[in-house]
């Protein structure tokens, strides 16, 4: 792999004033000097009414970020929408686009490992909490048990070799294969948009359509840094899951039988 790809990192900002001043020096700490690869931020300022806006304009002196302004709140799905397709015009084949949290509970240290498995020729590397030494800290137990669920339902319904964690955002891709799935899926690349934090599970499916290689690196969640709301539904989000499901199995039309053929 070339040493000169870049990294896009691309974050979803809603109401993130008091963690954004933590995690951006962390992120330009993990591609200090020593780093090979240069770093490029790209946040989506999803209709804040904090002082999101005005973080983000102080850190533009200081680091390469592109900041994306929705005038509105649109949610999770149309904010990634436009991150991932910015990081496409952005990016070259050869870049990496890494997706992670503004909650700082996603701590880029991991992005490093995540990195190397992308050069080892993967296309998809998932920061996972089921990996031998990952975890998370400061979830309780209620909250963990429905995450496994969660988990084990989407593993049935969209089995991916070596992949045990569907439902965490925090993700390494090759440039090259986002830039396939937006020109053969377009617009619907993200297609449900409206359904909470559905959109997450909504990528991985669509490049497993495509014949993705897929693996996992140990992660550990830092849910105890949590220092902003959840902006979490969980109803919206159950029901995504399900409609994602029926979406994708429906014997008439379904995306299993719509992009048949549709290969990396
Ligand atoms: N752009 C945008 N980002 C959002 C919205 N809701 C959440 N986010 C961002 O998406 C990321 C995930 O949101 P979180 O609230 O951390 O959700 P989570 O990690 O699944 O669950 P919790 O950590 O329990 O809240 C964060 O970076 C949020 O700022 C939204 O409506 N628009
Ligand atoms: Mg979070």
């Amino acid at each position: 792999m070339k040493t000169e790809s870049a990294v896009y990192i691309l974050l979803p900002a809603y109401n993130e004033e008091k963690s954004l001043d933590r995690l951006l020096p962390k992120i330009a700490s993990a591609f200090s000097d020593e780093c090979r690869q240069k770093c490029h931020v790209i946040v989506c300022n999803d209709g804040s009414s904090d002082q999101t806006g005005e973080i983000l304009l102080r850190y533009q002196q200081k680091m390469p970020l592109t900041v994306i302004t929705h005038i509105y709140n649109r949610g999770l799905g149309e904010t990634s929408r436009d991150l991932f397709e910015k990081a496409a015009e952005l990016s070259t084949n050869d870049d990496f686009i890494v997706r992670l949290d503004c909650d700082d509970t996603h701590e880029p240290v991991f992005i490093r490992s995540m990195i190397e498995k992308l050069e080892q020729g993967f296309d998809v590397v998932i920061a996972s909490r089921f990996q031998p030494g990952g975890g998370q800290k400061g979830v309780s137990t209620y909250r963990k048990l429905i995450s496994w669920l969660a988990n084990k339902f989407m593993k049935l319904c969209f089995p991916i070799r070596g992949i045990n964690e569907y439902s965490c955002g925090f993700r390494a891709y090759r440039a090259s294969v986002i830039k396939k799935a937006i020109a053969v899926f377009g617009n619907n690349f993200i297609q449900l948009k409206g359904l909470g934090f559905t959109c997450t599970l909504e990528k991985i499916v669509k490049l497993m359509i495509l014949g993705a290689r897929f693996s996992e690196v140990p992660f550990v969640l830092k849910y105890n840094q949590k220092l902003s709301n959840s902006k979490m539904v969980t109803s919206i989000t159950t029901f995504g899951y399900f409609t994602l499901a029926l979406l994708y199995h429906w014997p008439w039309g379904g995306w299993k039988s719509l992009y048949r053929g549709q290969r990396l």
